[in-house]
């Protein structure tokens, strides 16, 4: 197994992937790549430059969802994290890109990059925008909350790309100081929490606010 995954820790879509890695219990190396700052080989990976990417052998790709999607078809001895059938699999893609082109604009784009990042780069964060992304997020997490349900994960009764990639958006949200508000939103946080405490979810995270307390004390 020689697997190099490309990006940088605090990046929703590199935790998927890490969290992805993580649960199927596969071996990988992590090469910091900063989208800000890629170097000119990345663009050969991804030309958009965007992280994360992954290395496997020879063979090179870019975008979360086609690497989880391409470990999972190569691995398929691992638990299905995409789905175990039709129905499932169009319902796992379907909420992954849901908090992947829904949420993160809002929360890790619009939230966290003014919050969190600008900072880190000198920069004044923008309030009045953060405010105005947070107020698009209320009808997301109603629907969210639905989608959810009664059930502990959001698809199939078992740990799946959906659960992963909403939970990864909270966690933008939450490193830039705002929580899911467990009044209005019972379910969803307590999913969130849930996925939060599985001991792999758990340990990724800790490295995590070790580099982002680090990159918060060096400004
Ligand atoms: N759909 C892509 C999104 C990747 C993405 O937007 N990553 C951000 C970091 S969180 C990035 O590299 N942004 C740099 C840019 O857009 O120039 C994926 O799932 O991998």
């Amino acid at each position: 197994m020689s697997l190099t995954l490309y990006g940088a820790p605090l990046s929703p879509f590199v935790r998927k992937v890490r969290l992805f890695l993580a649960e199927q219990a596969l071996d990988y190396h992590l090469e910091m790549v900063t989208p800000w700052a890629a170097p000119a080989w990345y663009r050969e990976l991804n030309p958009l430059a965007r992280i994360p990417a992954l290395r496997d052998g020879d063979f090179t790709l870019a975008d979360s969802s086609v690497i989880c999607q391409y470990l999972q078809d190569k691995h398929t001895d691992r638990q299905p994290l995409c789905g175990s059938d039709p129905e499932a699999r169009a319902r796992v893609r379907w909420l992954e890109k849901y908090a992947d082109y829904e949420l993160a604009p809002l929360t890790t784009f619009g939230v966290f990059r003014n919050r969190v990042l600008k900072p880190i780069m000198g920069k004044a964060s923008d309030e009045a925008a953060v405010q105005a992304h947070l107020e698009k997020l209320p009808p997301h997490l109603d629907y969210l909350e639905r989608a959810l349900g009664d059930a502990d994960y959001f698809v199939g009764g078992a740990l799946s790309v959906a659960d992963l990639a909403t939970v990864c958006q909270w966690v933008n949200l939450e490193y830039a100081g705002e929580t899911l508000d467990e009044q209005r939103w019972p379910k969803l946080a307590a999913h969130y929490a849930r996925i939060k405490a599985r001991p792999l979810v758990r340990d990724l995270l800790t490295g995590e606010r070790q580099v982002l307390a680090q990159l918060c004390g060096a400004r």
